[in-house]
Protein backbone atom coordinates (compact mmCIF):
# COMPACT_ATOMS: atom_id res chain seq x y z
CA UNK A 1 0.00 0.00 0.00
CA UNK A 2 1.49 3.70 -0.78
CA UNK A 3 1.65 5.92 1.57
CA UNK A 4 -1.05 8.25 0.23
CA UNK A 5 -3.48 5.19 0.85
CA UNK A 6 -2.59 4.70 4.53
CA UNK A 7 -3.04 8.13 5.35
CA UNK A 8 -6.16 7.75 3.50
CA UNK A 9 -7.03 4.96 5.72
CA UNK A 10 -6.40 6.94 8.64
CA UNK A 11 -3.37 5.09 9.68
CA UNK A 12 -1.57 7.26 12.44
CA UNK A 13 2.10 5.87 11.91
CA UNK A 14 1.74 7.02 8.03
CA UNK A 15 0.16 10.39 8.97
CA UNK A 16 2.93 10.78 11.42
CA UNK A 17 5.79 9.60 9.06
CA UNK A 18 4.44 11.83 6.22
CA UNK A 19 4.39 15.41 8.24
CA UNK A 20 7.82 14.66 8.91
CA UNK A 21 8.36 14.36 4.80
CA UNK A 22 6.38 17.34 4.48
CA UNK A 23 7.94 19.63 6.84
CA UNK A 24 11.64 18.38 4.99
CA UNK A 25 9.99 19.63 2.07
CA UNK A 26 11.05 15.83 0.60
CA UNK A 27 10.57 14.68 -2.66
CA UNK A 28 8.54 11.62 -1.38
CA UNK A 29 6.73 14.14 0.80
CA UNK A 30 5.99 16.77 -2.37
CA UNK A 31 4.63 13.59 -3.92
CA UNK A 32 2.20 12.44 -1.41
CA UNK A 33 0.84 15.78 -0.39
CA UNK A 34 0.08 16.23 -4.73
CA UNK A 35 -2.00 13.08 -4.42
CA UNK A 36 -3.09 13.98 -1.12
CA UNK A 37 -4.28 17.82 -2.10
CA UNK A 38 -7.22 15.72 -4.71
CA UNK A 39 -8.87 14.70 -1.15
CA UNK A 40 -8.56 17.84 0.37
CA UNK A 41 -11.14 20.78 1.15
CA UNK A 42 -13.18 19.66 3.89
CA UNK A 43 -12.02 20.29 6.82
CA UNK A 44 -12.79 23.75 9.11
CA UNK A 45 -9.75 25.48 9.69
CA UNK A 46 -9.54 27.32 13.00
CA UNK A 47 -6.60 29.87 13.43
CA UNK A 48 -5.78 30.90 17.15
CA UNK A 49 -3.42 33.60 17.78
CA UNK A 50 -1.90 36.08 20.28
CA UNK A 51 0.51 36.90 22.28
CA UNK A 52 2.58 34.67 24.16
CA UNK A 53 1.14 33.45 27.78
CA UNK A 54 -2.13 34.54 26.80
CA UNK A 55 -3.40 31.21 27.34
CA UNK A 56 -3.80 30.37 23.74
CA UNK A 57 -2.14 26.12 24.33
CA UNK A 58 -4.95 25.52 27.36
CA UNK A 59 -7.68 27.39 24.85
CA UNK A 60 -6.82 24.82 22.51
CA UNK A 61 -6.81 21.84 24.88
CA UNK A 62 -10.31 23.01 26.02
CA UNK A 63 -11.97 23.23 22.54
CA UNK A 64 -10.29 19.97 21.26
CA UNK A 65 -11.77 18.08 24.35
CA UNK A 66 -14.81 20.05 23.62
CA UNK A 67 -15.31 18.66 20.19
CA UNK A 68 -14.10 15.37 20.93
CA UNK A 69 -17.13 14.91 24.12
CA UNK A 70 -19.93 17.00 22.42
CA UNK A 71 -19.38 16.37 18.39
CA UNK A 72 -18.31 13.36 16.56
CA UNK A 73 -15.38 15.35 14.87
CA UNK A 74 -11.71 14.61 14.56
CA UNK A 75 -9.37 16.99 15.17
CA UNK A 76 -5.87 17.86 14.32
CA UNK A 77 -3.79 20.70 16.59
CA UNK A 78 -0.36 22.19 14.81
CA UNK A 79 0.83 24.22 17.29
CA UNK A 80 3.29 26.63 15.36
CA UNK A 81 5.61 27.99 17.89
CA UNK A 82 8.91 30.16 16.87
CA UNK A 83 10.28 30.32 20.62
CA UNK A 84 12.26 27.73 21.58
CA UNK A 85 10.77 24.69 23.65
CA UNK A 86 12.08 25.17 26.86
CA UNK A 87 10.32 28.70 27.07
CA UNK A 88 7.43 28.15 29.69
CA UNK A 89 4.50 28.86 27.89
CA UNK A 90 4.42 26.36 25.56
CA UNK A 91 6.05 23.81 27.12
CA UNK A 92 2.92 24.01 30.12
CA UNK A 93 0.39 24.14 27.19
CA UNK A 94 2.46 21.57 25.95
CA UNK A 95 1.74 19.18 28.73
CA UNK A 96 -1.48 19.80 29.65
CA UNK A 97 -2.44 19.01 26.33
CA UNK A 98 -0.47 15.25 26.58
CA UNK A 99 -2.40 14.70 29.47
CA UNK A 100 -6.20 15.21 28.88
CA UNK A 101 -5.94 14.30 24.93
CA UNK A 102 -3.34 11.33 24.67
CA UNK A 103 -4.79 8.56 23.95
CA UNK A 104 -7.52 9.76 21.72
CA UNK A 105 -7.15 8.21 17.84
CA UNK A 106 -9.83 11.33 16.95
CA UNK A 107 -7.10 14.03 18.13
CA UNK A 108 -3.84 14.15 16.13
CA UNK A 109 -1.27 16.72 17.72
CA UNK A 110 1.91 18.30 15.63
CA UNK A 111 4.19 20.63 17.02
CA UNK A 112 6.50 22.60 14.86
CA UNK A 113 9.31 24.60 15.32
CA UNK A 114 9.22 27.30 12.88
CA UNK A 115 12.82 27.03 12.30
CA UNK A 116 12.86 23.58 11.39
CA UNK A 117 10.33 24.64 8.62
CA UNK A 118 12.41 24.11 5.33
CA UNK A 119 9.64 25.03 2.64
CA UNK A 120 8.95 28.76 4.81
CA UNK A 121 6.76 28.42 8.15
CA UNK A 122 3.10 29.62 6.42
CA UNK A 123 3.84 27.24 3.36
CA UNK A 124 4.98 24.01 5.53
CA UNK A 125 2.05 25.27 7.70
CA UNK A 126 -0.83 24.80 4.92
CA UNK A 127 0.60 21.89 3.68
CA UNK A 128 0.48 20.25 6.94
CA UNK A 129 -2.95 21.28 7.14
CA UNK A 130 -3.73 19.91 3.38
CA UNK A 131 -2.44 16.40 4.93
CA UNK A 132 -4.39 16.85 8.18
CA UNK A 133 -7.54 17.34 5.96
CA UNK A 134 -7.16 14.80 3.52
CA UNK A 135 -6.57 12.42 6.54
CA UNK A 136 -10.24 13.16 7.42
CA UNK A 137 -9.89 14.99 10.59
CA UNK A 138 -12.55 17.59 10.57
CA UNK A 139 -11.58 20.33 12.52
CA UNK A 140 -7.78 21.76 12.44
CA UNK A 141 -6.71 24.16 14.79
CA UNK A 142 -3.73 26.33 14.11
CA UNK A 143 -1.86 27.58 17.06
CA UNK A 144 0.77 30.59 16.35
CA UNK A 145 2.31 33.45 18.57
CA UNK A 146 1.17 36.56 17.46
CA UNK A 147 4.14 38.55 16.59
CA UNK A 148 4.90 39.30 13.18
CA UNK A 149 4.26 39.13 9.79
CA UNK A 150 4.70 35.44 9.43
CA UNK A 151 2.17 34.59 11.38
CA UNK A 152 -0.26 36.76 10.06
CA UNK A 153 0.48 34.74 7.02
CA UNK A 154 -0.41 31.74 8.85
CA UNK A 155 -3.91 33.06 9.84
CA UNK A 156 -4.61 33.76 6.66
CA UNK A 157 -4.49 29.81 6.10
CA UNK A 158 -7.64 29.38 8.73
CA UNK A 159 -11.48 29.90 7.83
CA UNK A 160 -11.95 31.03 11.17
CA UNK A 161 -9.26 33.39 12.94
CA UNK A 162 -9.60 33.39 16.70
CA UNK A 163 -7.06 36.32 18.45
CA UNK A 164 -6.68 35.76 22.45
CA UNK A 165 -5.74 38.75 24.44
CA UNK A 166 -5.47 38.48 28.34
CA UNK A 167 -5.97 41.74 30.79
CA UNK A 168 -3.64 43.09 32.55
CA UNK A 169 -0.68 43.22 29.33
CA UNK A 170 -0.49 46.75 30.01
CA UNK A 171 -3.15 49.47 29.19
CA UNK A 172 -2.64 49.35 25.57
CA UNK A 173 -3.93 45.58 23.85
CA UNK A 174 -1.11 44.02 22.50
CA UNK A 175 -2.75 42.85 19.36
CA UNK A 176 -3.98 46.51 18.36
CA UNK A 177 -0.35 47.59 17.85
CA UNK A 178 0.83 44.97 15.99
CA UNK A 179 -2.50 45.23 13.95
CA UNK A 180 -3.47 41.67 14.41
CA UNK A 181 -7.04 42.35 15.48
CA UNK A 182 -7.69 43.31 11.54
CA UNK A 183 -7.35 39.84 11.25
CA UNK A 184 -9.84 38.66 13.79
CA UNK A 185 -13.37 37.13 13.13
CA UNK A 186 -13.73 35.85 16.94
CA UNK A 187 -12.14 37.72 20.22
CA UNK A 188 -11.18 35.94 22.98
CA UNK A 189 -10.56 37.67 26.56
CA UNK A 190 -8.68 34.40 28.47
CA UNK A 191 -7.84 34.71 32.22
CA UNK A 192 -11.40 36.39 32.86
CA UNK A 193 -10.50 34.78 36.39
CA UNK A 194 -8.06 37.83 36.39
CA UNK A 195 -8.74 41.27 37.40
CA UNK A 196 -8.86 44.13 33.81
CA UNK A 197 -11.65 41.95 32.47
CA UNK A 198 -13.43 45.52 31.92
CA UNK A 199 -10.71 47.63 31.10
CA UNK A 200 -10.06 44.77 28.39
CA UNK A 201 -13.07 44.57 26.16
CA UNK A 202 -13.82 48.46 26.55
CA UNK A 203 -10.82 48.45 24.04
CA UNK A 204 -11.34 45.98 22.35
CA UNK A 205 -15.13 47.24 22.13
CA UNK A 206 -14.25 50.65 20.59
CA UNK A 207 -11.51 49.50 18.57
CA UNK A 208 -14.03 47.16 16.92
CA UNK A 209 -16.57 50.13 16.29
CA UNK A 210 -13.87 51.92 14.87
CA UNK A 211 -13.38 49.41 12.29
CA UNK A 212 -16.42 48.19 11.67
CA UNK A 213 -18.47 48.60 9.30
CA UNK A 214 -17.27 49.42 6.00
CA UNK A 215 -13.75 48.23 6.26
CA UNK A 216 -14.83 44.64 7.24
CA UNK A 217 -17.20 44.47 4.99
CA UNK A 218 -14.39 44.81 1.90
CA UNK A 219 -11.40 43.70 3.16
CA UNK A 220 -10.92 40.15 4.86
CA UNK A 221 -7.52 38.70 5.84
CA UNK A 222 -5.98 41.80 4.26
CA UNK A 223 -7.04 40.64 1.03
CA UNK A 224 -9.56 42.59 -0.83
CA UNK A 225 -12.34 40.09 -1.53
CA UNK A 226 -15.20 40.63 -4.04
CA UNK A 227 -17.55 43.41 -2.94
CA UNK A 228 -20.12 41.14 -4.80
CA UNK A 229 -20.69 38.84 -2.38
CA UNK A 230 -20.73 41.15 0.67
CA UNK A 231 -22.86 44.16 -0.40
CA UNK A 232 -26.15 43.46 -0.77
CA UNK A 233 -27.35 42.84 3.01
CA UNK A 234 -26.36 43.61 6.18
CA UNK A 235 -27.05 39.44 7.04
CA UNK A 236 -23.72 38.71 5.24
CA UNK A 237 -22.10 41.31 8.10
CA UNK A 238 -20.43 39.53 10.46
CA UNK A 239 -19.39 41.82 13.44
CA UNK A 240 -16.76 39.74 16.00
CA UNK A 241 -17.72 38.45 19.15
CA UNK A 242 -15.94 38.70 21.92
CA UNK A 243 -16.00 35.91 24.10
CA UNK A 244 -14.82 35.80 27.71
CA UNK A 245 -12.97 32.27 28.65
CA UNK A 246 -10.74 30.64 31.74
CA UNK A 247 -9.24 27.74 29.77
CA UNK A 248 -7.53 26.45 32.97
CA UNK A 249 -11.42 25.66 34.06
CA UNK A 250 -13.03 25.47 30.45
CA UNK A 251 -15.11 28.21 31.86
CA UNK A 252 -16.31 29.98 28.77
CA UNK A 253 -15.65 26.93 26.24
CA UNK A 254 -19.23 26.01 24.75
CA UNK A 255 -20.32 29.50 23.98
CA UNK A 256 -16.82 29.91 22.31
CA UNK A 257 -17.51 26.49 20.06
CA UNK A 258 -20.70 28.61 19.64
CA UNK A 259 -19.20 31.22 18.06
CA UNK A 260 -16.99 29.81 15.49
CA UNK A 261 -20.19 27.51 14.49
CA UNK A 262 -22.24 30.77 14.28
CA UNK A 263 -19.16 32.14 11.93
CA UNK A 264 -18.58 29.20 9.91
CA UNK A 265 -22.85 29.16 8.71
CA UNK A 266 -21.71 32.97 8.44
CA UNK A 267 -19.27 31.90 5.87
CA UNK A 268 -20.86 29.49 4.14
CA UNK A 269 -24.17 31.48 3.63
CA UNK A 270 -22.55 34.84 2.60
CA UNK A 271 -19.85 33.26 -0.09
CA UNK A 272 -16.80 33.64 1.71
CA UNK A 273 -15.73 30.46 2.63
CA UNK A 274 -15.70 29.67 -1.29
CA UNK A 275 -13.82 33.25 -1.37
CA UNK A 276 -10.83 32.52 1.09
CA UNK A 277 -10.75 29.03 -0.67
CA UNK A 278 -10.10 30.73 -3.97
CA UNK A 279 -8.28 33.63 -2.68
CA UNK A 280 -6.03 31.04 -0.47
CA UNK A 281 -5.74 28.45 -2.92
CA UNK A 282 -4.93 31.07 -5.70
CA UNK A 283 -2.08 33.13 -4.02
CA UNK A 284 -0.79 29.21 -3.43
CA UNK A 285 -0.86 28.34 -6.45
CA UNK A 286 1.15 31.75 -7.79
CA UNK A 287 3.72 31.32 -5.38
CA UNK A 288 4.51 27.77 -6.75
CA UNK A 289 4.35 29.17 -9.92
CA UNK A 290 7.06 32.34 -9.75
CA UNK A 291 9.61 29.38 -8.07
CA UNK A 292 9.30 27.63 -10.58
CA UNK A 293 9.50 30.19 -13.35
CA UNK A 294 12.77 31.36 -11.30
CA UNK A 295 13.70 27.85 -11.49
CA UNK A 296 13.19 26.77 -14.98
CA UNK A 297 14.47 30.91 -15.62
CA UNK A 298 17.96 30.19 -13.66
CA UNK A 299 18.73 27.06 -15.43
CA UNK A 300 18.74 28.60 -18.85
CA UNK A 301 21.38 31.19 -17.55
CA UNK A 302 24.79 30.37 -17.36
CA UNK A 303 26.23 30.30 -13.47
CA UNK A 304 29.21 32.60 -14.70
CA UNK A 305 26.54 35.18 -16.28
CA UNK A 306 23.92 35.39 -13.29
CA UNK A 307 27.45 35.72 -11.04
CA UNK A 308 28.69 38.46 -13.30
CA UNK A 309 25.82 40.06 -12.99
CA UNK A 310 25.15 39.97 -9.37
CA UNK A 311 28.57 41.54 -8.98
CA UNK A 312 27.70 44.61 -10.98
CA UNK A 313 24.81 45.54 -8.89
CA UNK A 314 26.59 45.02 -5.45
CA UNK A 315 28.97 47.38 -7.27
CA UNK A 316 26.58 49.88 -8.16
CA UNK A 317 27.43 49.39 -11.68
CA UNK A 318 23.64 48.91 -12.73
CA UNK A 319 20.55 48.51 -10.46
CA UNK A 320 18.38 45.64 -9.92
CA UNK A 321 15.39 46.41 -12.11
CA UNK A 322 18.43 46.99 -14.62
CA UNK A 323 19.90 43.40 -13.95
CA UNK A 324 16.77 42.03 -14.49
CA UNK A 325 16.03 43.49 -17.92
CA UNK A 326 19.67 42.18 -18.89
CA UNK A 327 18.75 38.80 -17.75
CA UNK A 328 15.27 38.62 -19.60
CA UNK A 329 16.45 39.94 -22.40
CA UNK A 330 20.01 38.53 -23.27
CA UNK A 331 22.90 40.24 -23.17
N1 LIG B 1 -5.54 32.36 35.66
C1 LIG B 1 -5.57 31.79 34.46
N2 LIG B 1 -4.45 31.25 33.96
C2 LIG B 1 -4.51 30.70 32.72
C3 LIG B 1 -5.70 30.67 31.95
N3 LIG B 1 -5.45 30.08 30.77
C4 LIG B 1 -4.15 29.73 30.80
N4 LIG B 1 -3.58 30.09 31.97
C5 LIG B 1 -2.17 29.89 32.37
O1 LIG B 1 -1.36 30.78 31.62
C6 LIG B 1 -0.10 30.18 31.33
C7 LIG B 1 0.17 30.21 29.82
O2 LIG B 1 -0.78 29.36 29.18
P1 LIG B 1 -0.55 28.78 27.72
O3 LIG B 1 -1.79 28.06 27.37
O4 LIG B 1 0.72 28.02 27.64
O5 LIG B 1 -0.42 30.14 26.89
P2 LIG B 1 0.11 30.37 25.38
O6 LIG B 1 1.53 30.79 25.49
O7 LIG B 1 -0.74 31.50 24.87
O8 LIG B 1 -0.08 29.11 24.61
C8 LIG B 1 -0.16 28.79 31.90
O9 LIG B 1 0.45 28.81 33.16
C9 LIG B 1 -1.64 28.52 32.03
O10 LIG B 1 -1.94 27.60 33.05
C10 LIG B 1 -6.89 31.27 32.53
O11 LIG B 1 -7.96 31.31 31.93
N5 LIG B 1 -6.75 31.81 33.77
MG1 LIG C 1 1.21 27.94 23.38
Amino acid sequence: MSLTESILEGNRLALARLLTQVENDSLEGRTALAELFLHTGGAHLIGVTGAPGTGKSSLVNQLALYYRRNEDKKIAIIAVDPSSPFTGGAVLGDRVRMRDLSGDNGIFIRSMASRGAVGGLARTTASIAQVFDAAGFDIIIIETVGAGQSEVDVARLAHTTIVVEAPGLGDDIQAIKAGILEIADILVINKADRPGVENTERALRSTLELAHPTKRVFRHHGQAMSASTNMNSDATMWIPPINKTVATEGKGIPELAESIARHEAHLRQSGDWAARDRARLGSELEAVLREALIGRFLESVPQKTYEEIVEKVMNRNISPYEAVKFLLNGI
